[in-house]
């Protein structure tokens, strides 16, 4: 009997290429879902396939990433970080948290501004290309950042948690727009961010 491989199919993208303007342009949506998100949801069913490995949840493939080999931890993270980045935008975005989600802020970071002020500065000032991250760790909320596609849910990452909110600095997020100016970029994902959402996946994580 053949086994049963695991299959990730891309999610769809949660409103229309250009919904996020002008904040993040069309064309760079448009070509960040579908050809570099598409590539790693597609790489990583091709590797899963030609390893053999059997049916598993990304997140129990992503926990025990050290038994993997590179090519899974590359597209296995490229594929759940992009959809968690899809996720927690919406053009209906921006403003701040509300509830326990706020209410965890103030208590971990001593307010919004402060929380945002010091996530803003790790993803400016973050070398080359990955991820900033807002984790809950036991409802304990921090900040860490993530070189190429690792995530904090891998037993590789230095900090450990469930992420509730990321942004991509791979310079394919921004630079047809913002260029050089990655700061710029980062300023204007705070008006898309779907706090309702972070909100949500905050609490079911508590
Ligand atoms: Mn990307």
């Amino acid at each position: 009997m053949k086994p049963h491989i695991a299959v990730f199919s891309q999610p769809d993208l949660p409103y229309a290429y250009n919904a996020l303007d002008p904040d993040i342009d069309p064309l760079t949506v448009a070509l960040h879902y579908l050809r570099h998100h598409a590539a790693y949801t597609g790489n990583l069913n091709e590797a899963l396939q030609a390893l053999a490995i059997p049916v598993a949840n990304i997140e129990d493939i992503l926990k025990t990433i050290s038994k993997y080999p590179a090519t899974i931890r590359n597209n296995g993270g490229g594929y759940y970080n992009h959809n968690l980045y899809w996720e927690i935008m919406s053009p209906y975005g921006g403003g701040e948290p509300s509830g326990k989600l706020a209410d965890a802020m103030h208590r971990d970071f001593g307010s919004f501004e402060a929380f945002k002020n010091l996530f803003s500065q790790m993803a400016i000032s973050f070398f080359g290309s990955g991820w900033i991250w807002l984790i809950s760790s036991d409802g304990t909320l921090k900040i860490s950042a993530t070189s190429n596609q690792d995530n904090p849910l891998m037993d590789i990452a230095e900090v450990k948690g469930k992420p509730i909110l990321c942004i991509d600095v791979w310079e394919h997020a921004y630079y047809l727009k913002y260029q050089h100016k990655r700061a710029d970029y980062i300023q204007a994902f705070w008006n898309v961010v779907n706090w309702n959402r972070v909100g949500i996946l905050y609490e079911k994580n508590l």
